[in-house]
């Protein structure tokens, strides 16, 4: 057993002893770990990764507020199906437990209440019922955690990553890695860097227009759709977890990056380019599910840039996993030397595929638009 984190579970408000600890490695951020107890009993204990959250009592502040208010809404409509992540405080009832590492350096723990009889996907191949009634549930449920969300002041929450999806910014961030070129990994990529640098106009428009005629809200800003705990039998949307993002932002980076995550047809490292293209029927579903419960909180620009967000939000990956490779993968967690390479290249091909379904995304937007505006679905 991991004799460090078996350490870290004492300091925590449990009842009983750890009896089984087993690393899930599906984020790309943080290092969470499930622990079993002696009583049965299973809860989670997540590392911050402190490079990415400069201020982890922050960002637990921004989670223990947004979750309260998820958890009085939904004792509000007596919603026993929907759930939220429980934060769990050490003895000394603090939100995070501090460690002192062996180089003297503080490292930041959470505990969290188990989700039990649920699952998460990194593809729909895996689901139980079909692509397309899985892509509905997924979409849905960052939907309806939008709709909670819609009333919580947005001045409450403070920006734990400032610039987050300020594309530009991101751009930007690029250009000077290829400037310092650290890693000589630089000069590699040009024709897709050239590439990168056509497109950044078009790809800068939601971050220009927020604010303006795109509303901010409270968004979650990292809606993969493995941070959707879904029912391990029936496959129904159950929680929206990995809340370390929330902040205000646009709905639209949060549908652009659910449906480059849910709805490209492979892992986001795969390298076959006959299988990494955008699945426009489970995109189609996805929206279903999503409009069917934020469509009526909607304003019209929304619905206008979400075809551009999908394009934007791959776009923005494309940007952060080149960076990072030609930086040195100082942030994202890697699994071999050059991941982010492959992550990088998945997602630039993705983005041409869902360049040339643009039209397509947009005209099926557009009739869900009419159709739902029939019903008087969507704000005018
Ligand atoms: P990261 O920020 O590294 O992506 P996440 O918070 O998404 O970390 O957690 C990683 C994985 O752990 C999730 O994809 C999910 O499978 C699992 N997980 C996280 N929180 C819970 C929870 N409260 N209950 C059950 N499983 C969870
Ligand atoms: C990270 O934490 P995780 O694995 O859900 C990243 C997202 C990226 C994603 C790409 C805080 O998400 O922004 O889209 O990897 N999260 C953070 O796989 O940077
Ligand atoms: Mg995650």
């Amino acid at each position: 057993m991991n004799e460090k984190i078996k350490n870290i579970v004492e300091k925590f408000n449990f009842e009983g002893n750890p009896v089984n600890i087993v690393e899930n490695s599906q984020g790309n951020i943080n290092s969470t770990y499930m622990i079993t107890l002696d009583n049965n009993q299973k809860f989670l204990i997540q590392k911050i990764n402190s490079y990415v959250f400069k201020e982890p009592y922050v960002v637990m502040r921004n989670i223990d507020l947004v979750t309260e208010h998820i958890k009085k809404k939904l004792r509000e409509n007596k919603d026993t199906t929907h759930k939220t992540l429980n934060i769990i405080k050490t003895k000394d009832n603090q939100n995070l437990f501090t460690y002192i590492n062996g180089d003297g350096e503080k490292e930041y723990y959470r505990a969290y209440e188990f989700i039990d009889n649920c699952i998460s996907y990194n593809n729909f191949d895996e689901c139980k019922i079909s692509k397309e009634k899985a892509a509905y549930n997924a979409g849905k449920c960052f939907g309806f955690f939008h709709k909670l969300l819609s009333d919580f002041p947005t001045s409450m929450l403070v920006d734990t990553i400032p610039d987050f999806h300020n594309t530009p910014k991101r751009f930007n961030d690029l250009l000077m890695s290829i400037e310092n070129n650290i890693t000589n990994r630089a000069f590699r990529h040009s024709i897709e860097i050239i590439d990168l640098i056509s497109k950044i106009k078009e790809c800068s428009i939601i971050w220009d227009s927020l604010g303006k005629n795109i509303p901010v809200r409270v968004t979650h800003n990292d809606t993969k759709l493995n941070n959707i705990l879904m029912d391990k039998d029936t496959n129904e949307g159950v929680a929206v977890i990995d809340l370390d993002t929330v902040m205000k932002g646009s709905v639209l980076f949060d549908i652009g990056d659910g449906i480059r995550s849910a709805c490209s047809n492979s892992f986001e490292d795969e390298l076959d380019p006959n299988k990494i293209f955008l699945n426009l029927e489970i995109t189609k579903s996805y929206l279903n599910g999503y409009l069917e419960e934020m469509g009526p909180y909607l304003e019209k620009d929304e619905i206008t840039y979400i075809g551009l967000s999908i394009k934007t939000l791959t776009y923005e990956l494309v940007l952060r996993f080149l960076t990072d490779y030609i930086n040195g993968d100082i942030y994202f967690k890697i699994k071999y030397p050059e991941h982010n390479k492959d992550r990088f290249m998945n997602q630039y091909i993705l983005l041409n595929d869902i360049n040339k379904k643009m039209e397509e995304i947009d005209e099926y937007v557009n009739t869900l638009y009419k159709k739902q505006k029939n019903n008087q679905y969507i704000k005018k």
